[in-house]
């Protein structure tokens, strides 16, 4: 029995939390065609016959000087450090540059290259890819065509990973999907339809704080507050005459039902703080930017 801990690494976009629900096969985590969608770890179960993969998705590689995204960026680079296999994860398209740059991190750990998003592109485009990549081959064990869509070579690359684990007791009991909490779960999928309703900038001055989720026998009751920096953003979540607030409350309440398996009442609480992405003992004590 085997059961160790792999992180989830690579650029905004890549299709790293896309990765997690794909080997879960359940949705956990925000994914979003948006640049830097994901902004705290989530961890996922996957259990592969008798053994106990640990996935951590992290926040995306890039440069930045707000204090916002370089808390999110040093949280990935500590997840490089805090696990026993890295799976690199870059998209077909995606430039060579990108895993040069993971490189002169000098991870610690051992790492495979997930070569995902192989259902938009033609054999001949992946070969090619394939054939870049081995001229760094001294430093990754293996590199895997991967769809999140189609789910091509799972269990081939679930069977790669698990050789690069110790034989461990579980860490956590096999039949849980995630160790993270409701609460944790729940407001990245209020964010992700925050993400979904609202166009470039406004999600990135918005956060979600979940105050409540308390389950009475056929029900969850969630309460969340929507952060935002100004009041006319404000303005613009809740919409005219709430429209937009409204389906945000509907999509979100849709995911969290789904993966709750229960009704949901959901309520939702428009607040401004001004400047709350500068305000580092605000992200520090609300947000788990760090964790
Ligand atoms: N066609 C296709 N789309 C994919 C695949 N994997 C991910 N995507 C899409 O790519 C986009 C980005 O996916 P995410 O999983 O949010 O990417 P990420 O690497 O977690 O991004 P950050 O959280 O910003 O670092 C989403 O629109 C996904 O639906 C895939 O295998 N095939
Ligand atoms: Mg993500």
């Amino acid at each position: 029995m085997k059961s160790g801990f792999v992180s989830i690494i690579g650029r905004t976009n890549a299709g790293k939390s896309a990765l997690v629900n794909s080997l879960l096969e359940e949705k956990i985590t925000l994914v979003s065609h948006k640049q830097n969608a994901t902004r705290r770890k989530i961890k996922a179960i996957v259990m592969h016959e008798k053994d106990q993969i640990i996935f951590i998705d992290t926040p995306g590689l890039h440069k930045s000087s707000a204090t916002l995204n370089q808390m999110l960026v040093e949280s990935a680079i500590k997840a490089m450090g805090d696990c026993d296999l890295i799976l690199f994860v870059a998209s077909v398209f995606d430039d060579l540059k990108n895993y040069e740059e993971f490189l002169t991190l000098k991870p610690k750990v051992p790492h495979i290259i997930v070569l995902n998003k192989v259902d938009l592109t033609d054999n001949a485009t992946l070969l090619k890819k394939l054939n870049d990549y081995a001229k760094f081959s001294d430093h990754f064990k293996a590199i895997i065509p991967y769809s999140c869509k189609k789910k091509t070579y799972k269990k081939l690359l679930l069977d790669e990973i698990v050789k690069y684990l110790d034989e461990h007791e579980y860490f956590y009991d096999p039949d849980f999907l995630t160790p993270s909490s409701q609460k944790e779960l729940y407001r990245d999928f209020i964010l992700e339809s925050i993400y979904e309703n609202l166009s470039e900038e406004l999600p990135y001055s918005s956060e979600v704080i979940v105050t409540k989720a308390k389950e009475k026998s056929n029900l969850i009751i969630i309460d969340a507050q929507i952060i935002t920096d100004t009041h006319s953003h404000k303005a613009m979540l809740i919409g005219k005459d709430g429209i937009t607030i409204k389906r945000i409350g509907k999509d979100a309440r849709k995911k969290i039902s789904q993966l709750a398996q229960n009704k949901i009442l959901l309520n939702l609480y428009v607040i401004v703080k001004k400047n709350w992405q500068k305000d580092e003992d605000f992200l520090k004590k609300n947000l788990n930017y760090e964790e």
